[in-house]
């Protein structure tokens, strides 16, 4: 069967003579018993309907799988094709082949890498160190006015403690030894944009997915997706800071095993919060949000009185419509992390599950508690 698009394990395959008559004799009856991702299950299911005539299948679980230990996340990597410089027309690398063949052999390093293995090092060309320059210098210029007090201490530790300067891309194994140190955080490579479940998922373990390739030249001020840039320069700060680990590591803890629509939910929430928040500061609003903080064009802008702000409101905030090709006509202003947080933790226990999950840091895995 072609799994390239998703992952799935056969546990039980089993045939038997089926009731049908075919081709003169009884069609066989196949029972199977697989282990598919459920956010896959239909693509799964439609497989198989290309193949046999009757597809029937009978879950096993409500629960969607989730991963328990921090190795499980080598199975958190399913990937959206979504901003893909092959697929899509609008992507500024479309017609670059360069740039995408340069992409693809960074993003092998991602596939290859197993939990435990060293995090990969890549030598960044002339070209691509140019284009962190470039970005490095806008939005360092502009940080002491619009990023928040914690991004700014942690950018500062950054430069002085691992290598953060406009001279050359930090490698993740050094940003993530230094994270380690400060929250727990850790960093995986990651191949691309992967499903909203599968990152949030990595959250929980206090891991945080992370790719290794730089945006095309010809647009340094925004990119639709993520990369290093928005990685390195938008999320580690942040994730440097306790306050904002543990947010982070909240949204990852609601989410594991939720349903679709919980996921969704939350992945809006996210994108409100962790992409796209604002906070207030000593009276001024200011960023702490990855997408605005990796990017100049949209940082001036969330800045200025064009868009829209609305006071910070989980349940309002996770169903906002948002904008993920360009900039946002709508940001949500929380009075500080610790309101976001308390507010967080009142909208993520109203998440119905069947269980509570506990994270043990001892063993790095996830402790699953029945509730009566
Ligand atoms: N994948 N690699 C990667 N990086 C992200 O920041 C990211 C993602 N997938 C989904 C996502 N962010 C958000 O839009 C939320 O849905 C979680
Ligand atoms: N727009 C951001 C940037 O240019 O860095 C990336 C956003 C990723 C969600
Ligand atoms: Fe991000």
């Amino acid at each position: 069967m072609a799994t390239e698009f998703f992952s799935s394990r056969l546990l039980h395959i089993e045939s038997r003579p089926g009731r049908k008559w075919k081709n003169n004799g009884p069609d066989l009856e196949f029972f199977m018993r697989c282990e598919v991702q459920s956010s896959d299950l239909d693509v799964f299911l439609n497989t198989l309907k290309r193949v046999a005539d009757d597809v029937r299948s009978f879950p096993e679980e409500k629960v969607p799988w989730f991963p328990k230990q921090i190795k499980d996340l080598d199975r958190c990597n399913v990937l959206i094709t979504k901003f893909d410089p092959d697929l899509d027309h609008g992507h500024p690398g479309y017609n670059d082949s360069e740039y995408k063949k340069r992409r693809a052999a960074i993003v092998e390093l991602a596939f290859r890498y197993k939990h435990g293995d060293p995090l990969p090092t890549v030598e960044y060309t002339a070209e691509e160190t140019s284009t962190w320059q470039q970005v490095y210098q806008q939005l360092r210029s502009v940080y002491p006015s619009t990023a928040c007090r914690q991004f700014l201490d942690s950018l500062q530790q950054l430069e002085e403690e691992c290598g953060y300067g406009k001279e050359r891309i930090p490698q993740l194994r050094d940003v993530s030894a230094f994270l380690k140190e400060k929250t727990g955080f850790q960093l995986r490579p990651a191949a691309g944009l992967l499903s909203a479940r599968d990152f949030l998922a990595s959250l929980a373990f206090r891991v945080f997915q992370c790719t290794q390739y730089i945006r095309h030249p010809s647009s340094p001020m925004h990119s639709p997706e993520p990369d290093c840039c928005h990685e390195l320069l938008g999320h580690i700060p942040m994730l440097a800071n306790k306050e904002f680990a543990q947010f982070s590591q909240e949204i990852g803890l609601a989410s594991l095993g939720a349903s679709d629509e919980d996921i969704e939910k939350l992945s809006t929430l996210y994108w409100f919060t962790v992409e796209f928040g604002l906070c207030k500061q000593n009276g001024a609003v200011k960023a702490y949000g990855a997408g605005l903080l990796s990017s100049y064009g949209e940082l001036v802008y969330a800045l200025s009185n064009e868009p829209e702000y609305k006071p910070f409101d989980p349940e309002e905030a996770a169903v906002q419509p948002y904008q993920d090709q360009t900039y946002q006509p709508v940001y949500f202003v929380s009075e500080s992390f610790e309101d976001a947080k308390m507010k967080l933790r009142r909208y993520s226990a109203n998440i119905q599950r069947p269980f509570a999950v506990r994270y043990d840091p001892f063993t790095c895995s996830i402790e699953v508690l029945d509730q009566p």
